[in-house]
């Protein structure tokens, strides 16, 4: 097969690749008030508002006092109207357009508006997520929230391509801010870890299990984060988080690197990235073999340590290209360098996208610098002496882009 023959092949099976996007922020139709979709929810994305306040000044309580239509036309001014749409997320709203037949430049903010709706129903949901490729979709589930509970107790209905992920910052992270919560909940726990609170937050684990049947628990943790001895998160982790998931053979994801609200006048556009230890993630993969670890790290400088850490542990398997490392560059660099120490043995990337429509610019882009990079890969094993069949070609995109996540999380 000629090189260019095999380019068209490779950048053919990953363009029409189906998809599992293992860690979003969307919510399916039933779940009313979390379900985002439509043109001021594209706009007001927190990337968006972040780059937005670079051009110009305005408070932040100016922005925030405004409605979502009103930051919205803001937004589009501001990014579309007095600078270019260069950025990941800014030309991304004009992929999205695209893809969903608006020529953006010209029919504008109203065309967007008209194009897509912020009332999604299945059907909407359907047409969006087959645009985009994206077969399976993970959540992200806060016990914690009343608002996103009371579907969950009222038995909203779960499309069909939604699955559940069970997210447990509040309880690693600040656990006395929750016991207020669970004491409200009716689990009996104190702010000392005795083996009473210690069994009301395995009881509280386990009921959120049952409701929600997660295909994996997760928490995210600062660039700081240490598995370390005294501290109530590494306590919780040792003495219920990771005995639960070994049990129930759920995978642990941890995403580690985000400093929240570096800037809190932005609020969620407010968080950063710091370059964390890789120590933590080793401890935690060789003290626990029978746990498994899906790790995301959110810093370029940790990426190397995590690929050559993945070789030392097959209980971890790294994933995505998580939040400011979802650029066309970095997206290049990290999975060049994964497929040159792990093969095709991780999970490519994830969306992490919160509004329906981010999916369509995300995917596409990640498809499209993926296929590039395999087409290298599979050109220089070629020449290397091993030809490359239709068949590698379509188990090792299927592994990248779902089957490796699948594998992990099975019981
Ligand atoms: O912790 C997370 O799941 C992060 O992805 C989010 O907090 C972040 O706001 C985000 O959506 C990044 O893409
Ligand atoms: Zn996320």
């Amino acid at each position: 097969m000629s090189e260019n023959a095999q380019r068209d092949m490779v950048h053919e099976i990953v363009m029409s690749a189906q998809i599992t996007d293992m860690h979003t922020h969307l919510f399916p139709p039933s779940f009313k008030s979390l379900q985002m979709s439509g043109a001021d929810n594209v706009l007001t994305y927190h990337y968006l508002i972040a780059e937005s306040m670079r051009v110009g000044r305005i408070s932040y309580e100016s922005f925030f006092s405004m409605d979502l239509k009103a930051q919205a036309e803001f937004i589009w001014e501001r990014l579309f109207q007095t600078i270019t749409p260069l950025s990941e997320a800014a030309s991304g709203v004009a992929q999205i357009a695209q893809m969903m037949g608006v020529h953006l430049r010209r029919d504008g903010l109203s065309g967007l508006r008209e194009a897509l709706t912020a009332d999604a129903d299945d059907a909407y949901v359907d047409k969006v997520l087959s645009l985009a490729g994206v077969e399976h979709l993970v959540m992200t589930n806060d016990p914690f929230s009343d608002e996103e509970q009371s579907y969950w107790k009222s038995g909203a209905p779960l499309h069909p391509r939604f699955h559940a992920a069970l997210r447990l910052d509040p309880l690693v992270n600040t656990f006395e801010d929750v016991i207020p919560l669970l004491v409200k909940q009716g689990y009996s726990v104190t702010s000392r870890l005795t083996d009473e609170t210690v069994s009301q937050v395995r009881r509280f684990l386990e009921d959120c299990v049952e409701r929600i049947h997660p295909l994996y628990v997760a928490f995210s943790a600062s660039d700081t984060f240490e598995f370390g001895e005294e501290d109530s998160g590494s306590q919780l982790l040792r003495r219920v988080v990771l005995p639960l998931c070994e049990e129930r053979r759920l995978p642990l994801a941890l995403m580690i690197g985000a400093k929240r609200r570096v800037n809190p006048g932005l609020q969620s556009a407010g968080d950063s990235t710091g370059k964390a230890s890789i120590q933590p993630v080793e401890r935690l993969c060789r003290e626990y073999p029978n746990n498994k670890f899906l790790v995301s790290l959110l810093s370029r400088e940790n990426q190397h340590e995590l690929a050559v850490t993945a070789r030392k542990f097959d209980n971890l398997m790294p994933f995505g290209c998580w939040w400011f490392l979802n650029t066309e560059s970095l997206i290049d660099e990290i999975t060049r360098m994964r497929l040159e120490l792990l093969g095709p043995t991780f999970v490519a990337q994830h969306s992490d996208a919160r509004v329906l429509e981010h999916v369509l610019y995300k995917w596409q882009l990640s498809r499209k610098v993926i296929a590039d990079v395999l087409s290298d890969k599979y050109e220089a094993l070629s020449k290397r002496g091993w030809p490359v069949t239709r068949a590698d070609v379509e188990r090792d995109v299927a592994a990248l882009f779902g089957k490796n996540f699948w594998d992990f999380v099975a019981r």
